[in-house]
Formats: structure tokens, C-alpha cells, sequence
């Protein structure tokens, strides 16, 4: 106990250095305060009920989308709670949305004045893995300044995107501890004119589970978190019968899933992961493993009181189990307006169906607990970024069968690119467009795995060089549970490359 109020002491003391030094990140915090609601003040019974509110943005101009994030301590009141926390972005759980296009370029100052390492990922972004790039293999240290600066293709994909540090093996502590936003590129609502004037909202999804006053540095995935919306507790959203709207969710959670409803209310899901589907599909229960995105059309319901509640989840017999929560009351009143319709999928562009080209390489990819509670590999090795497990090259199409062969899911995310999901368990699924995140079943028995097959596209020159794929169920991450993938341009003489011992 000693340890960690010395600790927490000098954390207070680096929260007033942040305060000398970045006058900015200051005013930042007070303006997300009045914004979010997030006031010390704030009792549980007081947090309860606000009304909903989209993030702060920082939106592109001119083709640049200019920025600085500072990462540093902060205290906060947090679902009601009053909460220190060793590393925030800018001094706030909910970091600003930022809003770009394809064609943009992003430049973006990260300062890092927290004690861990730290670097960023643009979670779903089709651009460069290299330089100053997504480049998940540089580390912006205590005390150091990263300026990342890289062109989105004119033709990337459209939709919600999210940014996180992917500095192994300190992710968890990072993600769990706050450290995630939101990202749009473009408009996907372009190919619908009907729908130009809707209301959108963005929820971004978070959970915090806390000792002490502070963050757990490394959570127990399973049991009991807060979960809030853009930072808020259970808040308000009210709407107007019929009246059509456009929710954006993401999952930035770090381990936990989101299994949400909304008292049978459907949802039109239009996007994916940031990719715009080919059609709507409909359903009443959107599941979100760690990192995946949903943007759905839903209409206001008849006049009445609605749940948007997270019910109780479980990964498997060996995996984490968590109670379910209200996430969000929806207040529907006033006058009906009057239904615009849901597209119809010949109103959706078209989207390549990779079955029908050639598919260049086979691999089989294994997902493993080991006997050590503690450590998760793939294809029989954990993590090691000093070599390269998966060498592709470019243009080429591949099929993945990836297996997992523990009594718990887990969660297949591949950066750099968007794939397409074509047998789960051997079952065919509807092509519906690409994801950058799938769940891996738990395997019905150790002997028998489940099975999820993906194409993978490795064909944009914009991927060329060495990025990672892994398990999005962060903690697994942090404990071995990802691979290094090279791509390679055949035209060009091979490059030297260290292969690590076990590959596929
Ligand atoms: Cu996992």
C-alpha cells in the first residue's frame, strides 16, 4: 500500500510538472470537463441520466488533419468515481474524435509525459506500416515527442476508425487505463442522399475497472467493469419517434465484448469496421468483440422509455465472463416524423467478392492458450518483434484458416488491411463486405479447434513492409498472442529477412 501511494504522490507531482509544461492539455481537461460532464462533483446518482453527448472533434482542413496529442496523468471523475489516471490523452478519457478524409494527410504530434513508453496505432487505416507512418514497431519514450505524418489514399474506405498506443507489452495498461479515440474518414453516408441530414451519433464504448483511485494496471479481464459511452455513465438520449438516426459504435475497450440492445429495436447495420457493406443487414443484437466497429440505422420507437443494455457475455468455459449493464437510457417523445426508407442494396456500391478471384496461398494459422495461465502464442511461438513470422507478397490474394484451439474465443485482427470472413466452423457466410476484426469460437474441445477461414487481400503497394496481426483481446496481446507479417514486392530482389524459428 505504501508503494502505491508513494506512487499516486508522484503522479500528483508529474500532474503539476504537465501543468507547467502544457498549458494547453489544461485547458483541454476543463473543456472536456464541462463537455462530458466528467465533474468532480459528479455522485453516481448525479453521473446518472446526463444527456448523451458525441466527443469534441478536430476536424481536417485544406487536405491536413493537424494535431497534437499529449499523453500525461491526470485525475478525473469517471463514471462517478474520482479517478487518477497515470497516462490520458490530452487529460481526457474521451480524447477528441478526429474527423479526416481519404486524399488528407495526417500529421500528428505525440508528447509523451507519462512514465511508460508509448506509441500510436490507427486502428482499421489502409496506409504505410513504415516510418513515420502506422509504424507500430517505433516507441516514443518518457519525456519524448514522435511527429507521425503520413497520406490516407484518395481511395481508402470510408467509416469510424480509432486510434490507441500499440506499444507492446504495455498495452493493456494503456488501453484499459483510457488510452483510445475515435477517428471518422470521410462520409459514408455520401451514396444516400436521403439520408444527408439525419442525426448521428458517435459512441465510443470504454470500460474502467479501478483500485485504489486508480486504474488496475493490468486488469482481470473477467467479472464486473463500468462501462461508459464517450466517457459518460448510463447517460440520457432522447429522440423523436420514426425519426430516422445514425449510430456509430465502436468497441475500444480493451478486453471486454459488447452484446447491445435496445428492447427489440432493430438495427440497420450499413458499416463494418469502416467499411460501408453492400447492403443493410438487420438484427436486433449488435456484438462487438475488442477493437470492431458498428454504424447502424435505427429509428426512433414509438413514444416510451428504452434500455440500451450490454447483457452478460461469455468467452467459453476456459474465458472471461461479465455481467451485463445498462449502458444508456433512450427517452422517445414528441411529435412522430415521418419514416425516410432504409436503402435498398442496389442503392450500396458494389464491393469485390474475393471467392471469385484466385487465391495464390494457403496457411493455416493456430490461436493457443498454453498450460501457463499467463502466456497465448500463435502457431506455437509468443511475440517476438526481432523477427518475422508471415512473409506475403504483394498482389496476391491469400485463404487463412485460422484455428483456435482454447475452450475461450479470441478475437483475429490483421492491420494495414480489411479482410473477407467465408467459413465459420466450416459454414458458409453471406457476403456482406470486409472486416479488420473477427471472433475466433472457442474450440468445442482441445481436440477439436474451431475454424475461422478469411481472404486476405494483400494487394495496396501502401501496405508494403512489416506490421503485425494478433488477438484483440488485449491482455492476450500483451502475453504473447501476435504475429510480425512482412509483405514483400516480388518484382524487386527478396530483402533480407530473419524468419522466426516456428513459422507458417
Ligand atoms: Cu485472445
Amino acid at each position: 500500500m505504501q508503494s502505491l501511494l508513494m506512487w499516486r504522490a508522484t503522479l500528483l507531482g508529474a500532474l503539476a510538472l504537465v501543468a507547467l509544461t502544457t498549458s494547453e492539455t489544461i485547458a483541454q481537461t476543463v473543456a472536456d470537463d464541462s463537455a462530458t460532464g466528467e465533474t468532480t462533483a459528479a455522485s453516481p446518482a448525479a453521473a446518472t441520466g446526463q444527456p448523451f453527448r458525441n466527443p469534441a472533434e478536430i476536424v481536417s482542413k485544406g487536405g491536413l488533419l493537424s494535431t497534437t496529442l499529449t499523453v500525461g496523468p491526470a485525475e478525473l471523475a469517471v463514471a462517478g468515481e474520482d479517478v487518477v489516471f497515470p497516462a490520458l490523452y490530452n487529460g481526457q478519457y474521451t480524447p477528441p474524435l478526429l474527423r479526416t478524409k481519404p486524399g488528407d494527410r495526417v500529421e500528428l504530434l505525440l508528447n509523451n509525459f507519462a512514465q511508460l513508453p508509448t506509441n500510436m496505432h490507427y486502428h482499421g487505416f489502409n496506409v504505410t506500416p513504415r516510418g513515420s507512418g502506422d509504424n507500430i514497431f517505433l516507441s516514443v519514450d518518457s519525456g519524448d515527442s514522435f511527429r507521425y505524418d503520413f497520406p490516407i489514399p484518395k481511395s481508402h474506405r470510408q467509416g469510424l476508425y480509432w486510434y490507441h498506443p500499440h506499444r507492446d507489452p504495455f498495452l493493456n495498461t494503456q488501453i484499459a487505463g483510457g488510452m483510445a479515440g475515435g477517428i471518422v474518414i470521410g462520409d459514408i453516408l455520401a451514396p444516400f442522399p436521403s439520408l444527408k441530414n439525419i442525426p448521428e451519433r458517435v459512441m465510443l464504448l470504454k470500460d474502467l475497472k479501478t483500485a485504489d483511485g486508480m486504474p488496475v494496471a493490468d486488469p482481470d479481464p473477467s467479472g464486473s467493469t463500468k462501462r461508459t459511452i464517450n466517457g459518460l455513465f448510463k447517460p440520457r438520449l432522447e429522440m423523436r419517434p420514426g425519426q430516422l438516426e445514425f449510430w456509430r459504435i465502436g468497441n475500444q475497450s480493451s478486453n471486454i465484448f459488447y452484446k447491445l440492445s435496445l428492447g427489440g429495436q432493430k438495427f440497420y447495420v450499413i458499416g463494418t469496421d469502416g467499411n460501408l457493406q453492400n447492403r443493410a443487414t438487420v438484427t436486433e443484437t449488435l456484438i462487438l468483440p475488442p477493437g470492431s466497429r458498428r454504424e447502424v440505422l435505427i429509428y426512433g420507437p414509438p413514444a416510451g422509455t428504452y434500455l440500451f443494455q450490454d447483457a452478460a457475455f461469455s468467452t467459453g468455459p476456459a474465458g472471461d465472463q461479465y455481467p451485463g449493464q445498462l449502458m444508456m437510457t433512450v427517452v422517445s417523445a414528441g411529435t412522430p416524423v415521418k419514416r425516410i426508407p432504409i436503402p435498398a442494396a442496389s442503392a450500396f456500391p458494389k464491393l469485390p467478392d474475393l471467392r471469385k478471384g484466385p487465391i495464390a496461398k494457403q496457411r493455416t494459422i493456430v490461436f493457443a492458450d498454453t498450460v501457463l495461465s499467463d502466456l497465448f502464442y500463435i502457431n506455437g511461438k509468443p511475440y517476438s518483434p526481432e523477427c518475422v513470422d508471415t512473409v506475403v507478397k504483394l498482389g496476391e490474394v491469400e485463404r487463412w484458416n485460422i484455428q483456435n484451439t482454447a475452450q475461450e474465443a479470441h478475437v483475429f485482427h490483421i492491420h494495414q488491411l480489411d479482410f473477407q470472413v467465408t467459413h465459420v466452423n466450416g459454414v458458409a457466410q453471406p457476403f456482406n463486405g470486409y472486416n479488420d476484426v473477427v471472433t475466433l469460437p472457442a474450440a468445442a474441445s482441445e481436440a477439436k479447434p474451431s475454424v475461422v477461414t478469411i481472404l486476405i487481400p494483400f494487394t495496396d503497394p501502401v501496405i508494403l513492409g512489416k506490421f503485425v496481426y494478433h488477438c484483440h483481446i488485449i491482455q492476450h496481446e500483451d502475453q504473447g498472442m501476435m504475429s510480425v507479417i512482412q509483405v514483400i514486392d516480388p518484382s524487386k530482389p527478396r530483402p533480407d529477412i530473419r524468419m522466426c524459428q516456428t513459422n507458417p
